[in-house]
């Protein structure tokens, strides 16, 4: 039973002639069609030699044929690896070695650049996934039994890794149980009321937490369906929500339908429930939601490494800028961020989480598992905030140098890494600044070795083959020097003020 797999044939085992995904075109995936394709395709894995505990890395457009293969990973007992599709080559490279996956998958139109990539790095087996189910892993799973035992799991053991940029250094693959994943998922599926019955607008991508694991375990967890958008797409968004009950998504997604006249009460007159996490949803568009469909939007926080920590109540008092309640079975405290001491009721300080749901620790990285677990479990989330006197916890900052854009995160430290090198540059700050669709949008701010040695344009350039095109700065500025204080460490603060309009208007 461990094995997660066995936890949703459990509850979709009496729902198999209904729908799991409803394409937008009216298409369907059923429950007993995703138990026989992901039959074949771990079949097929296992033929490749493709073990318990293997890795099989994916980087493809979405669909839902990548949720099949997210579940044939988990029934063989093997380790699902998603990787953003902006990932550039060079970001690949470094998780292909990191992991050392036996097969990844990658977008038919991406095999002639990744297909040698792997072999250089001796990735065994590569193969491909197109946006329309095409390519060459299911062409080969087509042809293979559809009937498979899935494969016995202990709870402890891994069903996937997710990788997490760090405030220094190297991207950290976080290490998740099938029952980090399964508890989490049930423990939600109770708190949010899902049923059967329910049916989830899904315009999230599925290489992250939130549309993975807290929007698809959900409804695996409970037989429902999910109207399944390949892209977030507002117009097929707002044509779709007088069908659907439910709806997860990043606050950006939250203040565009906002954005639009035709977002009204009676459109979403069918809708029990709005969940916002990945990022602070603002108290204003909290209101203004509430205002205009009568729903107070469901705040839930959560990270990679944790799945999800609190929430709002489903009944009760849904507190703008409140991330709610520890769920039940989670613990948090708030703690001085030096000494490690438990503040009282009040005090700002570091959010530590101990529970199920916390992650195994960092992909061969024990030291950094160490420096952000405590010996007493608890997860040091890099956080900052503080419980009311009601108990609801309030984030106040992030201890950690990270930019959140539109629900993506940024690690500073590897834009600066990569423009410090660039010629003309002396040194830079990377900096998130108010956004008004993005909720943060990255800037650089360039320190000239002598006047005119570097141009924004030039920098913004040199970065499109290198990094991810969320993580790139949306603007440049070059400046004579940074800002320093006395201790001489770059005052971005400061930065953050002076260019605290650059978005605006
Ligand atoms: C796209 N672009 C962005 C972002 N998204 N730039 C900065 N930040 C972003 N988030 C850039 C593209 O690179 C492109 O640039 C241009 O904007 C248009 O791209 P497009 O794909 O058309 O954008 P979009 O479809 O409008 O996407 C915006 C989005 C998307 C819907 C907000 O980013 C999104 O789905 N975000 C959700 C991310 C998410 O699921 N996060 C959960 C993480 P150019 O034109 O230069 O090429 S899990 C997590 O955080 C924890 C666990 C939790 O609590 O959930
Ligand atoms: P990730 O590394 O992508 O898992 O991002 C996790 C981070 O997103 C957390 O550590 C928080 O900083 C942030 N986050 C997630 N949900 C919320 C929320 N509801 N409000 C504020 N920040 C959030």
């Amino acid at each position: 039973m461990p094995n997660l797999y066995n936890r949703f044939v459990e509850a979709f085992a009496p729902r198999l002639g209904k729908p799991f995904i409803v394409r937008p075109d009216g298409s369907t995936i059923t429950y007993a069609d995703l138990h026989a394709a992901t039959g074949r395709i771990a079949h097929l894995f296992v033929s490749m030699g493709i073990k318990p505990g293997d890795r099989i890395a994916m980087q493809v457009d979405k669909s839902a044929e990548g949720l099949l293969v997210y579940l044939a990973t988990l029934r063989i007992g093997a380790i699902h690896l998603p990787l953003n599709p902006a990932y550039t080559a060079r970001e690949l490279d470094y998780f292909l070695r990191d992991a050392e996956p036996a097969l990844f998958v990658c977008s038919p139109a991406n095999e002639p650049v990744l297909g040698p990539l792997c072999r250089e790095i001796g990735v065994p087996h590569a193969m491909t996934l197109g946006k329309a189910g095409d390519g060459s892993l299911l062409e080969a799973a087509g042809a293979m039994p559809a009937d498979f035992a899935t494969v016995d799991m202990a709870s402890d053991e891994l069903a996937a890794i997710l990788y997490t940029s760090g405030t220094t250094g190297r991207s950290k693959g976080a290490m998740l149980t099938h029952d980090n994943l399964g508890s989490n998922a049930e423990t939600l599926v109770d708190l949010w009321r899902f049923t059967r019955d329910d049916v989830l607008l899904h315009a999230l991508p599925t290489f992250h937490t939130h549309g993975l694991f807290v929007a698809t375990n959900i409804i695996l967890l409970t037989g429902a369906r999910m109207i399944f958008l390949p892209a977030f797409d507002l117009d097929a968004m707002i044509r779709l929500l007088p069908r659907c009950t439910t709806m997860m998504g990043v606050p950006t997604f939250y203040s565009r339908l906002l954005s639009r006249p035709e977002f009204t009460q009676e459109l979403v007159k069918d809708v029990r429930l709005f969940v916002s996490g990945s990022a602070p949803l603002s108290a204003e568009v909290h209101r203004e939601f509430s205002a205009r469909t009568g729903h107070a939007i469901l705040e839930r926080y959560g990270m990679t490494e944790t799945n999800m920590n609190s929430s709002n109540p489903y009944d009760g008092d849904r507190v703008p800028g409140s991330v709610g309640f520890p769920l039940p079975g989670v613990e948090i405290r708030i703690t001085d961020a030096e000494t490690a001491t438990p503040l009282a009721q009040g005090e700002i300080g570091m959010i530590e989480v101990r529970g199920p749901n916390v992650f195994k620790g960092y992909w061969r990285m024990p030291e950094k598992t160490a420096e952000e677990k405590r010996a007493d479990g608890f997860f040091i989330t890099g956080d900052v905030g503080s419980f009311d006197e009601r108990g609801y916890l309030f984030i106040s900052g992030r201890q950690k140098d990270l930019i959140i854009s539109g629900g993506l995160n940024v690690y500073p430290a590897e834009v600066e890494a990569l423009i410090d090198e660039m010629a003309g540059v002396a040194e830079c700050a990377v900096i998130g600044v108010p956004h008004p669709d993005l909720g943060e949008g990255v800037v650089a701010v360039i320190a000239a070795r002598a006047p005119g040695s570097v141009e924004a344009q030039t920098v913004k350039a040199a970065l499109t083959d290198t990094l991810a095109s969320f993580k790139r700065p949306k603007l440049v500025y070059v400046v004579d020097e940074l800002p320093r204080n006395a201790m001489g460490k770059i005052q971005k603060a400061e930065l953050r003020k002076t260019y605290a309009d650059s978005f605006a208007g």
